[in-house]
């Protein structure tokens, strides 16, 4: 689908249009937001005391053993600020897919911020012997892998084996179409076969018109377009071999 497909609806303009042209009261809690879960990622990484700097940093504060690295950390909590932004705009129904190897604390960190870690854990609380703990218990005997995992509130997948990413993307959106499903591919994780499949699958969903049907058929017959509403979901088909039958999706 191209920009002029769109047709925005007046409703649709408005919303475009504040999404565009954020206030600077937006920024400036955007940009907030994001340095705390930088702050919050960055202390699981490397701080076991004095989890809000009261005390000058000395090597006593540190983790002996460290696990992963920073890199990773500042683009997926970005991502994900931007994201919740047009959630709380749009009511945008999205799921988070993190592919990167080490990006397990800033999800964590995302997830304090936002009190459900609190709410799932009420040991790890909203102040500061909370975010001591916090920054404790991660990648530590006893404590939280350093991956997103069955522990992280709302994650959906057991990290720590890389290459899954588009294959929860691919197979979220096409069990429904209405969902914006935004996976963020490390480019380690990108090196793995689990993520090759996957990867081509985009050469075949993007609705236009050379793209190829959907179904396994080979055509590159112009199909015709995406056709999307609530009680029939049809994904787009060549017009050959689907031709009859419209591709509903099992709900
Ligand atoms: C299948 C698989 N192979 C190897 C590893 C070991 N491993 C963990 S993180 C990592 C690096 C991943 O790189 P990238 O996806 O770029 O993530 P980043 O390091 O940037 O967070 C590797 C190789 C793994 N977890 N899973």
């Amino acid at each position: 689908m191209t920009g002029t497909d769109l047709h925005p609806t007046p409703v649709l303009s408005e919303a475009m249009d504040r999404l565009c042209h954020p206030s600077a009261d937006e920024v400036e809690s955007l940009d907030a937001w994001w340095r705390a879960n930088n702050y919050l990622t960055v202390g699981q990484i490397y701080l076991m005391a004095n989890p809000l700097l009261r005390e000058p940093l000395t090597a006593a504060h540190i983790k002996p053993r460290l696990l992963g690295h920073w890199g990773t950390s500042p683009g997926l909590s970005f991502v994900y600020a931007h994201a919740s932004r047009l959630i709380r705009h749009t009511n945008q129904e999205m799921l988070y897919l993190a592919g990167p190897g080490h990006g397990g604390p800033a999800l964590v960190a995302a997830g304090y911020l936002e009190a459900a870690y609190t709410e799932t854990y009420p040991g790890v609380t909203l102040d500061e012997p909370g975010i001591r703990r916090l920054f404790r218990q991660f990648s530590a005997p006893g404590g939280i892998p350093s991956h997103v995992s069955v522990t992280t509130p709302g994650s959906i997948h057991e990290g720590g084996e890389l290459g899954y990413v588009l294959v929860h993307a691919f197979g979220a959106v096409m069990d429904n179409p209405d969902l914006i499903a935004l996976a963020v591919v490390g480019d380690g994780e990108a090196e793995t076969a689990p993520l090759e499949g996957p990867g081509k699958v985009s050469r075949s969903s993007t609705p236009s018109a050379t793209a190829r049907c959907y179904r396994s058929c080979t055509s590159t017959a112009p199909r015709s377009p995406v056709r999307r509403s609530s009680d029939a979901r049809i994904l787009p088909r060549c017009g050959r071999c689907c031709r009859a039958t419209a591709i509903r999706s099992s709900r």
